[in-house]
């Protein structure tokens, strides 16, 4: 047998991290096994009209029960790092420390050990959403809208940096703070639903209790910031030194073309925007301050402000740049009134260019295009404002990933043969290869989402992103699709146009 490694050039470093991620409330379900506590999607998925076709997270991939087979399935493939996220309320089912869950540690547990012993690379993140409960309340000082949060989410973080520090070596605290910040509290589409009332939906007060579009996305994002810089101190202060581990987030964010390029605002517009998005949280960690283009556009006194100590506590608080990177839109400047994050931006986002044309293929979410040179140009953008000459910062991709226009139609027969995705993942790794070869980007991780297809939050089971196909019809059985199988023989020999041979072909043959 030839030795492909030996005779071609590598562009991605031998030790660049390639892996694929899930989160724990859209794969594990089990969710009343064991003394987990509720959490808030648990609540959302409650609540009528608000999940397609009413799915809850209840069941999911049952990875709770199947992780030896899904751990084993990776190894297979030669899956090498897997990005999981753990329930707080699994482990603390009432989501103060005075109540730890021995069976959601011992779970954790066992699924560290069985991924250490397929060597496979466990990277967690603390907070994918699911926020416990008991946590939550419908008052405007509740949860991340007040400052205790701040001691409760660093007591959790401190039980799992002690707990299970010796297995894992690389942590993330949050998972795409824009997205539960906004979605949770500016258009209500998320848990918990808060938003103005009569603004973006009706139902805010019911849902979450009340909330305020214009403001409260700034406050959350505030006390995230401070949960997330507190946490990574205690992992520094009692645990780094001891463990050898880093520690960081993952954000997500968009990338965009001028609408206009011969028009020097909307050229600054994708500035803007991608500072709206992802500079707002990155700032602070690196600068002690928002984007300057937020202090300039947000009124009334919305965005608040790091006090001096605040700024020395966040300032430096990651160890690498995590980035969530699915699609790109046009961006035009537009004259706006100022009333919440969408409009401060004064960025008018859009898919469709001045030709008429989509920027790119549309998936089947309504939100993604592929659109594979956005993802280079992400990694540029993001060396080019925060590396420094003394330091080059370190860039991990920790999702990306695609959903197939009618995949959900599709039978299992058809679905496997996912050219659509294939070809997603093709063009964005052969541009994230670009960035790192041509670009000069230290680029040292990339995560495909999802292992397999799993509760996608609003969509339910709608919505498939998986590299794995999971029957929710029949005990949600799992069957490779074309993308895993392309994707492992990648990671092992860097060609693009490795072939494949998907198995299910002969199990309906046969
Ligand atoms: C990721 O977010 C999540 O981290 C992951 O859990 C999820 O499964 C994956 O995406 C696929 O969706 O409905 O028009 O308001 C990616 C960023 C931000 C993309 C919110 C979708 C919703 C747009 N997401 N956005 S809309």
């Amino acid at each position: 047998k030839q030795d492909f490694t030996s005779c071609r050039l590598m562009d991605f470093p031998a030790d660049f991290a390639f892996g694929t991620a899930t989160a724990a409330f859209q794969v594990e379900g089990a969710s009343k096994t064991d003394n987990r506590g509720p959490s808030i999607w648990d609540d959302f998925c409650a609540i009528p009209g608000r999940i397609a076709n009413g799915d809850t997270g209840e069941v999911a991939d049952d990875f709770y029960h199947k992780y030896q087979q899904d751990i084993l399935m990776m190894k297979n493939l030669g899956v090498k790092h897997f990005r999981l996220s753990f329930s707080w309320s699994r482990i603390l089912p009432t989501g103060t420390i005075d109540n730890v869950n021995q069976k959601g540690i011992d779970f954790y547990n066992n699924v560290l050990d069985a991924l250490i012993a397929a060597g496979i690379q466990p990277w967690v993140t603390l907070f994918h959403w699911d926020l416990p409960s008991a946590l939550q309340g419908k008052g405007s000082t509740d949860a991340w809208l007040g400052d205790k949060i701040i001691n409760q989410f660093n007591d959790y973080a401190d039980l799992c940096f002690k707990t299970f520090g010796p297995k894992v070596k690389r942590w993330l605290t949050f998972n795409e703070p824009w997205t539960f910040t906004w979605l949770g509290y500016g258009t209500g589409g998320n848990a918990p639903g808060r938003c103005t009332q009569g603004g973006y939906r009706n139902d805010c007060q019911t849902v979450g209790g009340g909330g305020d579009s214009g403001k409260e996305p700034y406050i959350v994002t505030h006390n995230v910031i401070l949960s997330h810089a507190t946490a990574v101190k205690t992992y520094r202060d009692k645990y780094q030194k001891d463990q050898g581990g880093q520690i960081g987030w993952t954000l997500n964010t968009d990338f965009a073309e001028p609408y206009d390029p011969s028009n020097p605002d909307d050229v600054k517009a994708v500035d803007t925007k991608v500072a709206f998005e992802f500079a707002w949280y990155m700032d602070p960690i690196v600068f002690g301050k928002y984007p300057d283009v937020m202090v300039a556009q947000i009124d009334n006194n919305r965005l608040p402000t790091f006090t001096a100590d605040q700024q020395k506590l966040i300032m430096g608080s990651y160890d690498f740049i995590g980035i969530n990177h699915y699609t790109s839109t046009y961006a035009k400047a537009v004259v706006t009134i100022d009333t919440d994050w969408s409009s401060d931006s004064k960025v008018w986002s859009t898919a469709t260019g001045p030709d008429g044309k989509l920027i790119g293929p549309q998936a089947q979410s309504p939100w993604l295009f592929v659109y594979p040179p956005g993802i280079r140009k992400l990694m540029k953008w993001v060396d080019a404002r925060y590396s420094t000459q003394q330091k080059k910062q370190q860039l991990i991709v920790f999702e990306n990933g695609v959903s197939v226009p009618g995949e959900t139609e599709m039978t299992i027969a058809q679905a496997v043969h996912d050219d659509f995705r294939v070809n997603f993942y093709k063009g964005y790794i052969q541009n994230l290869r670009d960035a790192i070869t041509l670009d000069g980007v230290d680029v040292v991780g990339y995560f495909a989402w999802s292992l397999m297809d799993n509760f996608e939050w609003d969509d339910g089971y709608n919505v498939r992103f998986g590299m794995v196909y999971v029957d929710y019809k029949n005990n949600q059985a799992r069957y490779v699709k074309d993308s895993i199988l392309w994707y492992s023989q990648f990671m092992q020999t860097q060609d693009f146009n490795a072939v494949y041979h998907n198995p299910y072909d002969d199990m309906i043959k046969n």
